[in-house]
């Protein structure tokens, strides 16, 4: 265990070193960064949850025409438990680095909303919000959900079609803005890091080998990659409320940990 620390620490002195010289750092967040909040993610083999729901009956439009009300119902529960979650270490050290680099950009695939709370200010929603909902027939959008009535799930104001959460969901193409803005942000950054995501969901997934083509030192934090470390490349297996306070603590280790 200790010496696993210390390969750990270790490695971030590295990367300690490269985040102080960054000029612009782009960071990419998954399901991984808030499940020490709680919330859990997609691809854990117990907890997951896409090991006790299916994603084509709930995150496909195919699964929401064939039974709308248990689609809407699901992420209702969903809303609920983001609202009801604090964000944890992992998303307040992701905003402290953003007030300490001359540019950044954090890439979000999660829909909870909770880099907002832990006061990230440049978040780019690639997989849409939990916040919002659109309507089916013609895309009109809400930027909240409306009160519980009786009909589920509700209707647009608008057209009167049938309201979904705005997220995306498989076979989707992701909001062409945030997508614009997550292009430009991986072409921008001298430094990039991922955490808690699988890296397994596209086009997301294409980001890291972008960011790697053009020579931005990459950094990647999950449960899944072995520890260690290449000039351009460092790999951290660890929980992310662990890892990002050390990171912090070994880029910055004059000034004293905010969190
Ligand atoms: C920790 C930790 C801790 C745990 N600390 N770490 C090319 C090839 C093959 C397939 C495709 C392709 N292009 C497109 C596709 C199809 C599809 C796809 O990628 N499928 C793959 C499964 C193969 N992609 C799409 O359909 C996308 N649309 C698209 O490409 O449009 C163009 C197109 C259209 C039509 C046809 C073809 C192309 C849309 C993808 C939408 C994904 N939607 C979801 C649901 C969103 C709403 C909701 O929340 O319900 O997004 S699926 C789900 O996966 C969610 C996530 O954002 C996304 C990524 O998951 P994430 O965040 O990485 O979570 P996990 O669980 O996978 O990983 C957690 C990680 O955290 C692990 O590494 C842990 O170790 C780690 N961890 N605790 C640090 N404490």
């Amino acid at each position: 265990m200790s010496d696993r620390i210390d390969q750990i620490i270790t490695i971030l002195q590295g990367i300690g070193e490269k985040l102080r010289g960054a000029q612009h750092v782009t960071v990419l967040t998954g399901a991984g960064v808030s499940a020490e909040s709680g919330i859990p993610t997609f691809r854990d083999a117990q907890t997951g949850l896409w090991s006790r729901f299916k994603a084509d009956d709930l995150a496909t439009v195919q699964g929401f025409r064939r039974d709308p009300v248990s689609v809407w119902k699901w992420y209702a529960e969903r809303r609920v438990a983001a609202l009801q979650a604090q964000p944890n270490a992992a998303h307040r050290i992701l905003a402290e680095i953003e007030r300490r680099v001359p540019a950044f950009d954090l890439i979000t695939q999660n829909i909870d909303g909770l880099h907002q709370r832990a006061g990230s200010q440049n978040v780019i929603e690639v997989h849409g919000s939990l916040a919002r909902v659109k309507c089916l027939g013609h895309q009109h959008m809400l930027d909240h959900w409306p009160e519980a009535g009786e009909e589920v799930p509700p209707r647009c104001p608008t057209c009167r079609s049938k309201l979904r959460p705005d997220v995306v969901w498989f076979g989707e193409l992701l909001p062409e803005g945030a997508w614009s803005r997550a292009m430009r942000a991986v072409k921008a950054c001298d430094v990039f890091l991922s955490v808690g995501t699988s890296g397994i969901v596209e086009p997301v997934a294409s980001l890291v080998q972008k960011a790697e083509e053009q020579g931005a030192t990459i950094i990647i934090n999950n449960l899944e990659v072995p520890i260690s470390a290449t000039p351009q490349h460092y790999y951290l297996n660890g929980e992310a409320g662990t890892i990002l306070p050390l990171l912090l603590q070994a880029t910055w280790p004059e000034r004293s940990s905010p969190v």
